[in-house]
């Protein structure tokens, strides 16, 4: 029996999802074959808005015979809005093999136009509560529903954010909804099924409304209603019959309006709540509104209501707490074990009016205290006050911290400890699915890859944020163009950077310029590196996912980037004019600067560049000729007066900067032997630097990569290696589980850099994730092709001190998988290619009549396609599971020395029995530090034994024996 299945359908990315308004949605899919080389030669889309069982199609592609399987867009009749459309695909592959039909997905359109509009919208009558007063409100209607009631969908939003209830329970499980918006310009309204939550006769909604971004304290200390000064709902429920007919239940001043429980509620601040004010069963019929006061309808000035476009923000995962002390200070504090972003729920029984204070913080300081200055004006703290009913359990609804510690008050009987079992840490942030992993023999890069992780999480909050925790935590523009490469690895930002880019086109200036935080709330605007966003990040979409629909949409607001920049410079191929960020927070700048060295018309004039040519490149992917001739000639222009404006007749750049090295390397700003004189000075940068970088926002998102396109691959591992400071190792080594904003968040000395400005959760720095996974492991792609249709392994373990290193990628086709594991005999090399996509493989130097392919020699296997070249062997091979092993040569060898990794050795406690050998009396017993020591010096160090050289000489002998015994007993 042979397998070929269709699976994983998606529509617009993602799986059935409810509510759309994209005209022609697009579908894709993914193949599983149980053949190598599997290529789809033809596919059949049926479409159907009639039945699930397909006798009438809706549209019907008929064969097509076409390789493509991902975003294929739907070309039928105009879709009718608030209908289910199911479909399901067919294919045909290389191999004369056709499928079955898929399972059936399905989409479902929302509301297509605005007059389907219904609704009003309402807020409670200002007479009887003050629009601007604090309590969060309560919005409730009762109704009643006739039987035979087959479907029931709600659409709506409100301003700022809101949660939903039908009869006493919530609807869906999104938080902080309806996400952040350009509200003025575009506004999401979402869509919920609450089939299974109405019933026959009386009902109940509620609607609870608070001030969210839209008119809670954004930016400055005095900022509020930068979007407007009240809060107002939005609902429309259709709920159809079986005899076909339909009611619609709106927001209109029928319903009903009060406070509640919720005294305050902000996105800095955090939350009051008190258990006290609860009105009991105000989401059930029948309860008695007689004091609640009316509605109002209300104008609001909002020109575009669009469904949501952003996968929902969710609780993703719930973290106990690992810890409970006391400070020196006398707090007492709750240990997350990890800097996470969310909220606390906590479980209490207390007399009624207890108050429970919640005051959340990243780090402890070097006395032990927990520190709240990095905050700057962000309260985050959460107060619960019980009602003194049996069991409460509470966690604030609109409101999110970003936090390790707790500091914990009032909860009862603290004082013989907290009960850590009452507490639980839940996680916060944009529900996009994981696609990527990486992971290596070395813990302490494993952890620095766990931290770009959190760092994500954290701040993928419905807008990509600088920062979760202090009065900030706004969509800056560089920080999410120099993250996104490694983010599409981490996660898939599809509908996350769709909806984003929408809203820094609607905030674009008319000349162009782009403002620096998105939605625009801060007023900023301009700075290379910054408002390169507008191109750096459709085209990063577009490469990963072949999306060519944001690429279109997109590229209106692309090019009037790139021509507000031409308008600049004083000379229209430089950029050299103007306010830039420049090499922020470098290490490299003056005493109490946060700009780096590097020359800021250097930097500008390198993003102009490399605007330009993105927008050449997508032009060329639309088939705008014109603007591929008019933007080829642009960016001929700019590098001409580049080299004649920064690089000397040698070859020499002006700005002697790591960072100035690295972006002309990088943005292919510098040709022939400047090129090469550009890669051998930033290497000797480093070299006099020991090894250090000191680049910011700029740099650092480059260097290793412009280290291993210059040639100078082994350097850029040494940079990844170093864990004193600056590097990323440090801040692991300082027990950092998130990324920080400084190299020296944390300085050596423990002490903090200045509270104005101190993040220990950016993700700026953990653009490196995108080299580990492209350059380390050796996942990437030939980018003449767009989404890894044709793929690139290039495992690349040269100079590195660790033994194992893997990658996995969810792309668009499916699973990618490169893995490679040294030992002083082997390398085993294992990848996976899916279905529809080739790859092609290099096996570092390694010998063709060497290399066994699934244990049988390569050349006489099912690879018929690979040559040996200087590097090692070049394979390209279709779809499938290859597992290649061949001899490690001398050269790849990780030689040792007391800084090697342990584990290359061999294991942990082995290594603890030579060292005792060599150092008797050893008392402490080596278990309880075997999380801690990754190097033989580290162990020793531990153990409290004086290495000398000889003594080293002769434990790493006897470490290699062991280590040779254990391969040849394999
Ligand atoms: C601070 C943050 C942010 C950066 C701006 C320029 O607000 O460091 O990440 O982009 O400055």
């Amino acid at each position: 029996m042979t397998l070929l299945n269709v699976v994983a359908l998606t529509c617009e990315y993602r799986k059935n999802p409810l509510g759309i308004d994209i005209k022609r949605p697009r579908i894709s899919w993914k193949i599983e074959s149980d053949r190598r080389g599997t290529m789809q030669k033809a596919y059949q889309l049926q479409v159907t808005a009639n039945d699930r069982d397909f006798t009438t199609t809706t549209w019907d592609t008929g064969v097509i015979q076409s390789d493509e399987s991902i975003h294929i867009e739907y070309g039928g009749p105009e879709l009718k809005p608030r209908t289910r459309y199911f479909y399901r695909v067919k294919i045909w592959d290389n191999f004369d093999r056709v499928s079955e039909w898929s399972e059936t997905a399905w989409w479902e359109t929302g509301l297509l136009t605005s007059d389907e509009w219904k609704a009003e919208w309402i807020t409670p009558d200002p007479d009887g509560i003050d629009p601007l007063s604090e309590p969060a409100f309560l919005l409730r209607k009762e109704f009643t529903l006739k039987t035979g009631m087959t479907s029931a969908r709600i659409y709506g939003t409100g301003v700022g954010l809101y949660e939903l209830y039908l009869n006493g329970e919530r609807v869906g499980d999104e938080l902080l909804a309806p996400g952040w918006t350009s509200y003025h310009k575009r506004l999401q309204y979402q869509t919920y099924d609450v089939t299974e939550q109405l019933q026959n006769g009386s009902n109940a909604i509620g609607v609870m409304l608070a001030d969210g971004w839209y008119k809670g304290n954004l930016v400055r200390e005095d900022n509020r209603n930068i979007y407007g000064d009240r809060r107002a709902a939005f609902f429309q429920l259709h709920v159809t019959y079986s005899d076909g007919t339909e009611e619609v239940i709106v927001t209109d001043n029928t319903w009903k309006a009060s406070t509640g429980p919720i005294l305050f509620s902000e996105i800095y601040h955090g939350e009051t709540y008190d258990a006290r004010l609860e009105k009991e069963g105000w989401t059930l019929p029948n309860f008695n509104d007689q004091g609640w006061i009316g509605t109002i309808v209300q104008v609001m000035p909002i020109t575009q209501m669009v469904s949501q476009e952003n996968v929902p923000t969710r609780v993703t995962e719930v973290l106990k707490p690992i810890d409970t002390f006391v400070t020196p200070a006398g707090d007492t504090i709750l240990d997350m074990g990890q800097n996470m972003v969310g909220r606390i729920r906590l479980k209490v029984k207390a007399p009624v009016g207890t108050r429970i204070v919640l005051k959340h913080a990243e780090v402890i300081d070097k006395d032990g205290n927990i520190y709240f200055g990095n905050l700057k004006f962000a309260k985050q703290t959460v107060e619960y006050i019980t009602k003194g009913e049996g069991i409460e359990i509470y966690a604030p609804h609109f409101t999110f911290q970003g936090f390790r510690y707790v500091k914990v008050q009032g909860y009862p009987g603290q004082e013989n400890g907290l009960p850590l079992e009452n507490f639980i840490g839940e996680v916060i942030h944009s529900d996009m699915e994981r696609t990527g992993e990486f992971e290596c023999s070395d813990p302490l890069v494993n952890r620095l890859q766990q931290n770009i992780v959190w760092g994500q999480r954290g701040n993928f909050l419905d807008v990509p944020t600088d920062c979760p925790q202090r009065s900030e935590r706004l969509g800056w523009t560089a920080d999410a163009q120099v993250f996104i490469p490694t983010a599409l690895f981490n996660y898939n930002g599809g509908p996350f950077f769709t909806k984003w880019l929408r809203d820094l086109k609607a905030d674009q200036l008319p000349d162009g310029n782009v403002p620096f935080v998105i939605p625009n709330v801060e007023g900023g605007k301009g700075s290379a590196a910054w408002g390169d966003a507008a191109t750096i990040i459709p085209w990063t979409i577009y490469q990963t996912y072949g999306d060519k629909r944001v690429l279109a949409e997109q590229f209106d607001s692309m090019k009037a980037w790139v021509e507000y920049i031409r308008r600049q410079g004083k000379n229209e191929y430089l950029w050299n004019t103007g306010f830039h960020f420049g090499d922020w927070l470098a290490l490299d700048a003056k005493e109490n600067s946060f700009v780096g060295a590097t020359a800021r018309d250097f930097i500008a004039t390198v993003f102009y560049a490399h605007s330009t040519r993105i927008l050449r490149d997508a032009a060329e992917v639309l088939g705008k000729s014109g603007e591929v001739k008019e933007y080829s000639f642009l960016l001929d222009k700019i590098i001409e007066q580049f080299n004649l404006e920064f690089v000397s007749p040698s070859g020499r750049l002006v700005s002697p900067t790591q960072t100035a090295h690295v972006i002309a390397l990088m943005f292919d700003m510098v040709d022939g032997k400047a090129k090469e004189r550009t890669a051998y000075e930033l290497n000797q940068l480093l070299i006099q630097n020991d090894y250090h970088l000191n680049t910011g926002f700029v740099g650092t998102p480059y260097i290793s990569l412009a280290l291993t396109k210059g040639g100078y691959h082994e350097t850029a591992v040494k940079l990844l290696m170093k864990d004193d400071f600056p590097s990323w190792l440090y801040q692991v080594k300082k027990g950092a589980t998130t990324v920080w904003e400084h190299w020296d968040s944390i300085k050596q000395d423990g002490s903090f850099w200045s509270d104005q400005m101190n993040s220990f959760n950016h993700y700026a720095y953990g653009s490196i994730g995108n080299w580990m996974y492209r350059v380390v492991a050796g996942i990437d792609m030939d980018t003449a092709v767009p989404a890894y249709k044709k793929i690139k392994i290039q495992p690349n373990f040269a100079g590195i001190s660790f033994t194992q290193a893997k990658a996995a990628f969810e792309s668009m086709y499916g699973r990618i998988l490169s893995s490679w594991n040294l030992t002083n005999e082997t390398v085993e090399i294992e990848v996976e290619i899916p279905v529809n996509t080739t790859a092609e493989i290099l096996l570092p130097k390694a010998n063709l009549a060497d290399v066994l392919e699934g244990n049988k020699p390569l050349v006489s296997g099912d690879i018929h396609s690979y040559l040996e070249i200087k590097e090692g062997v070049r394979l390209t091979v279709g779809s499938g599971f290859y597992h290649f092993r061949y001899r490690n040569e001398s050269g790849l060898r990780p030689s040792f020395t007391e800084d090697t990794p342990i584990i290359d050795f061999l294991d942990y406690m082995e290594a603890v029995a030579v060292l005792e050998k060599f150092a008797p009396g050893i008392t402490k017993p080596p278990a309880i530090f075997s999380t801690k020591a990754r190097s033989l010096k580290e162990l020793a160090e531990l153990q409290e034994v004086n290495l000398t050289v000889d003594k080293v000489k002769a434990i790493i002998g006897e470490l290699k024996t062991l280590a040779l015994e254990a391969v040849l007993v394999e």
